[in-house]
């Protein structure tokens, strides 16, 4: 029966800061028609699912505080264009994940206007709101910075109200209270509307955790039933995948309620270990986290990433070392999972923090008129100096883009590598920590896959038990043809064999 849902197909994803992805119209502005004009692209990567990030009304740049759910950014296109885009991704196989951002809106929201006028406001407790006596008392008035937002003062003055407002990211967005049954009245509309009305695949949903402040902290888990209760009943397919941007521990009982969440943890693992060279037992890590993840949902997805539109590019992170580069990849799509692209990363886009540099222009050609780039930030990272554009590496065989989509095409074609459902993943030893090995078993085709993290050439000292790995699926290491004959792995390659000769 699970078989055939839909959302349970293991889908390779792509996250698209729309803004910066693809301009249509000539504004410098990133538009949905813009990626509707690139789904022939993402295709011939192997694209099966995209994550757009907000595409509603909003005053900011990011557009992660909403002022309308119902509506399509002016600047990014029309409703119109948006079903067209449906229309085209499911032709080409692709499902679309809204990024529904639902624990806050913008100030500028007319809920919000609203209910800033006065406290007996009919939209009044869609916020929350107190006096500063009643935020000492409870002892509230600040908190502990996360990893996803360094706010410390929490509460926000709203002219000569007596009562402040609760915004955890920023003042400019005013945190939601889910006590409101009429707000819960509203989510329930929002969610109808997008998932059957419009017909999006899913949804990313935004700041998961946060749903309730810190002091009732317990209540954002119960959150998450109410709405996958209301999901199940209007579209059973829907796919949820949940940024709980927190420990292993933490986000665990997310899946509960969730199809999937965000492993950060995995990604800085993935991230230090590039820079460090060295396996941080990240086998034995993931083992760990799965048996967390089963004991509340054994349908679990886990959701793996590099990085996304808030960390600093897997580029930057390495120093723009394009073996490196090439290697995090091979570690991603050959790990289980529902691995997400962050736009750009197929090319070796760079960018540190502030944000605005980690979300800069896709580099589609050098810049010729029509070409796509969008222009509403002038790069300072991922520039044609420093990145080939895409149609440079589409005709370059050893490009990052072609390392990209082989390792694409390969984990759909290698059922061991495209299991979604109980992670098979065990560790094999070759005794060097600059090693990283691992098996991915499979009835019919099991895979070892190696790759030497360091800048030296590696002896490859095989266990007795899988001497019989010697036929070559994979390897960027231009010593090696078919079968394993020569024992060593040349620096920054990655290895995948198996132990039948290939079809
Ligand atoms: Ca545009
Ligand atoms: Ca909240």
């Amino acid at each position: 029966m699970i078989a055939d849902k839909s959302k349970f197909v293991p889908r390779v994803c792509y996250e698209i800061f729309v803004r910066s992805f693809c301009d249509s119209n000539g504004d410098g502005i990133g538009d949905i028609n813009g990626i509707i004009s690139k789904l022939d692209y993402l295709n011939e990567l192997g694209i099966e699912a995209i994550w757009l990030t907000p595409i509603h009304p909003s005053p900011s740049y990011h557009k992660y505080d909403v002022t309308d759910y119902y509506a399509i950014e002016p600047e990014y296109g029309t409703m119109d264009d948006f079903k067209r885009l449906l229309d085209a991704a499911h032709a080409h196989g692709i499902h679309i994940y809204l990024d529904l951002i639902i624990n806050h809106t913008s100030t500028l929201h007319p809920w919000f206007s609203e209910a800033r006028k006065s406290n007996s406001n009919e939209f009044r407790n869609f916020y929350w709101w107190m006096t500063p006596p009643q935020i000492e008392a409870l002892g509230i008035s600040t908190r502990e910075t996360s990893d996803d937002s360094q706010v410390v003062y929490p509460w926000h003055e709203n002219l000569e109200d007596p009562e402040k407002y609760y915004g955890l990211f920023f003042k400019g967005m005013p945190d939601l209270n889910y006590h409101s049954e009429a707000l819960r009245d509203e989510l329930e509309k929002i969610i109808r509307f997008w998932l059957v009305e419009i017909g999006v695949d899913g949804f990313r949903l935004d700041a998961a955790r946060h749903i309730y402040p810190d002091w009732e902290k317990h209540l954002s888990i119960e959150f998450w039933q109410y709405f996958s209760n209301i999901v199940q009943e209007v579209k059973p397919d829907a796919f949820t995948v949940g940024e709980v941007w927190a420990e292993t521990e933490e986000v665990a009982p997310y899946f509960r309620y969730l199809d999937a969440t965000f492993h950060f943890d995995l990604s800085f693992a993935l991230q230090r270990m590039l820079i460090g060279e060295r396996d941080e037992e990240i086998v034995e890590k993931l083992q760990a986290s799965y048996a967390l993840f089963e004991k509340y949902n054994p349908l679990f997805v886990d959701a793996i990433m590099l990085t996304n539109h808030d960390q600093d590019r897997i580029g930057s992170v390495t120093g723009n070392h394009k073996a490196k580069i090439k290697m995090a990849a091979s570690i991603l799509l050959t790990l289980p999972g529902q691995p997400y692209i962050y736009y750009g990363e197929e090319i070796g886009m760079l960018g540190t923090k502030p944000d605005p540099y980690i979300r800069e222009p896709f580099l589609w050609t050098n810049n010729e008129p029509e070409s796509g780039n969008t222009s509403w930030i002038e790069a300072q990272f991922s520039t044609t100096d420093t990145v080939a554009p895409l149609e440079i590496q589409q005709a370059d065989p050893e490009s990052v883009f072609n390392h990209y989509r082989t390792l694409i095409q390969l984990r759909k074609s290698e059922p061991a590598l495209a299991q979604i459902f109980a992670p098979n993943l065990h560790r094999v030893c070759l005794h060097d920590n600059q090693m990283l090995a691992y098996l991915r078993p499979h009835i019919d085709k099991s895979l070892i896959i190696m790759h030497n993290l360091s800048q030296f050439s590696k002896p490859i000292l095989m266990p007795a038990d899988k001497a019989d790995f010697v036929h070559i699926v994979f390897s960027n290491d231009p010593q090696h043809s078919e079968l394993l004959t020569k024992m060593e792995l040349a620096p920054y390659c990655s290895l995948i064999l198996a132990s039948i000769p290939n079809r």
